[in-house]
């Protein structure tokens, strides 16, 4: 089934990226916007652009009825999320199943499996996947905490099983925690979440996040397009990350990858997915989650790969069949760094009006961003703006090209990363590769 118009369900940067590659397939693109971005120019590349509400995401961009009737008044057979937003709303994938609107990404099934940390990783240890060892399933009260953390061993973790993304979190070093960090973590859920249900792992130390970018189609094809280190985070939020991973020897990378395509195919994945792992020092990996969802940093595999994963998100869509593992060859380093509108050192948002915008060039940067010189920061959404990839033959060159391309960049008007990563580029720990999860938190910012 050809798709000929896509709904491009997102905004800034993701949204331009989008239309893009829509447009180079020779479809239709209809973009949406809240009242905050209607002056943004990406809205001028699309074939149409719809009002969907006002300022809060909650009454536009997250407004399930607002988006479909957009999508049925511009006559679309496709609906392209991107991240965040209702990229991993089941609810939402469902009324465009009833409205006959291609999702472009995973089914209902896997999306609502995946959502559920704790289900996802059972069903990953039937796949044969690694786990951390852990309660095998929920925790059911505190007397079952206290048991189950007995056998684990501490320290252990608390997560909520409808969570991610660290908010629900709680570490235990002995027993006598155990009680109070169970009741927290479970409240924590249930006002974030509105689900207290809980899961016990052991606890690893300075692990290291690396995930697999991934494409299955509906024929059962399976591939993957390398690994990317995210270790570089500040309060779980990814700050930076690189593709391949060189903390892995290519034995342990293999085995990661071979693994990411299994557990993909056991749960019967279509579209782009990432599966991450947590890695231990000892370079033992881990499943943590699969995100039924295309990724923020999905260009650093690009540029390792040369595949444009949203022109296959949409190939695969169509019911096309995915080209193979061996026909693409992972070359060189990819580096990205995540451009903020946010005081760099108190990572507090500054959003308004860009003043100057010289932006980075030359051979191998790659600059994503919907922004310009006069473009006003809205204060409604998240704060990054741009994104800079790099490419470069190994990860030295690829440091080295982020330098210059950030040396490049001049931004007034706002506060903005640059400064961050700029000294970042300097720094003996990261070029050395001698960082994970806690660097920022722990000791870049002490
Ligand atoms: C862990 C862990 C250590 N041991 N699980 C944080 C986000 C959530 N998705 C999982 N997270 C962690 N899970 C065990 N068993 C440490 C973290 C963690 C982390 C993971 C990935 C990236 C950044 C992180 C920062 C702090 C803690």
């Amino acid at each position: 089934m050809a798709i000929e118009k896509i709904l491009v369900a997102n905004r800034g940067e993701i949204a331009l990226r989008a239309i893009r590659t829509i447009k180079e397939m020779g479809k239709k693109a209809i973009a949406v916007y809240s009242k905050a971005d209607k002056d943004a120019h990406y809205l001028k590349l699309a074939d149409a652009a719809i009002c969907i509400g006002p300022e809060k995401s909650s009454e536009s961009y997250l407004d399930i009825p607002a988006i479909i009737s957009a999508a049925e008044l511009s006559e679309c057979d496709a609906i392209f999320p991107g991240y965040g937003f209702l990229s991993e709303n089941q609810q939402f994938v469902e009324i465009c199943n009833l409205h006959k609107i291609k999702f472009i990404g995973p089914s209902i099934e896997v999306m609502s499996l995946m959502s559920d940390k704790s289900k996802a990783k059972e069903v990953m240890r039937a796949a044969g996947v690694p786990v951390v060892p852990g309660s095998e399933g929920a925790i059911k009260d505190i007397e079952d905490a206290k048991k189950k953390a007995k056998e684990i061993g501490y320290p252990v973790i608390l997560k909520a099983a409808a969570g991610g993304g660290g908010r629900g979190m709680r570490v235990v070093e002995d027993e006598s925690y155990i009680e109070n960090a169970f009741l927290a973590a479970e409240s924590e859920a249930i006002s974030s979440f509105g689900d207290g249900t809980i899961y016990m792992e052991k606890f690893i130390k300075s692990p290291r996040h690396i995930e697999v970018q991934i494409l299955a189609d509906s024929h059962g094809n399976v591939v993957h397009i390398g690994e990317r280190d995210c270790s570089l985070q500040r309060r779980h939020q990814k700050m930076l990350e690189e593709s391949p991973a060189i903390f892995l020897d290519e034995e342990k990378r293999k085995e990661l990858l071979d693994t990411a395509i299994r557990a993909a195919k056991y749960v019967n994945y279509e579209g782009a997915g990432t599966i991450e792992f947590l890695v231990d020092s000892d370079k033992n990996f881990y499943f943590m989650e699969m995100n039924t969802r295309l990724q923020v940093e999905h260009p650093v595999s690009e540029m390792v790969s040369g595949i444009d994963i949203i022109e296959w998100m949409i190939r695969i869509a169509e019911g096309e069949e995915l080209f193979s593992q061996d026909s693409f060859e992972l070359k060189g380093h990819s580096i990205e760094c995540r451009i903020n509108a946010e005081d760099p050192v108190k990572f507090i948002p500054s959003p308004g009006k860009i003043k100057t915008w010289i932006s980075p060039g030359g051979k191998d940067v790659r600059l994503d961003t919907h922004v310009y010189a006069g473009y006003i920061v809205p204060p409604y959404y998240d704060s990054m703006i741009a994104k800079i990839i790099v490419w470069g033959e190994d990860r030295k060159m690829a440091i080295a090209k982020m330098k210059r391309a950030l040396e490049e960049f001049e931004v007034t008007g706002i506060k903005t990363t640059i400064d961050f990563h700029k000294k970042m580029m300097d720094n003996p720990d990261f070029i050395s590769n001698n960082y994970d999860t806690k660097y920022i938190d722990e000791k870049f910012l002490k």
